[in-house]
């Protein structure tokens, strides 16, 4: 059922626990973790807990939970990176380098960034 834990997807599996992950911070609907291959000096990830494909299966579904990822993502650079800019990006489909595919916004700072990006 959509929304539902996937026995191979490894964000499912941070969410239970039976993946360390370094956790950032958590609320009911959304979990922030440390990206085990930084690409910047803070690099999050925050994810719902339900799980869904991509942002925008998940907008299209629960645009309720969709905006707690956006607000924690925003909490978490705040947390993270203090009043400096920030950069959230939803890789969406292999082509644009996705690799897991479960929903999750990257909340990159600390350092400056390109426009357009690569
Ligand atoms: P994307 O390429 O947009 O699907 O991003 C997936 C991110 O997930 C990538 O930046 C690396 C990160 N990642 C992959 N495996 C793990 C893991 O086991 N733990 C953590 N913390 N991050 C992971």
């Amino acid at each position: 059922m959509a929304g539902e834990p996937q026995a191979d997807c490894l964000f499912c599996k941070i969410v239970k626990g039976e993946v360390p992950a370094t956790v950032v911070k958590e609320t009911e609907t959304t979990v922030a973790f440390r990206d085990i291959n930084p690409q910047a000096p803070v690099h999050v990830l925050v994810i719902p807990k339900a799980h869904y494909p991509d942002a925008g299966s998940l907008a299209a579904a629960e645009p309720a939970i969709a905006a707690d990822v956006l607000r924690e993502a925003g909490e978490v650079a705040l947390q993270e990176n203090g009043e400096k800019g920030f950069r959230i990006v939803f890789n969406t489909g292999a082509g644009a380098g996705q690799t897991v595919f479960h929903a999750h916004a990257h909340v990159l700072g600390g350092r400056g960034f390109n426009w357009p990006p690569g």
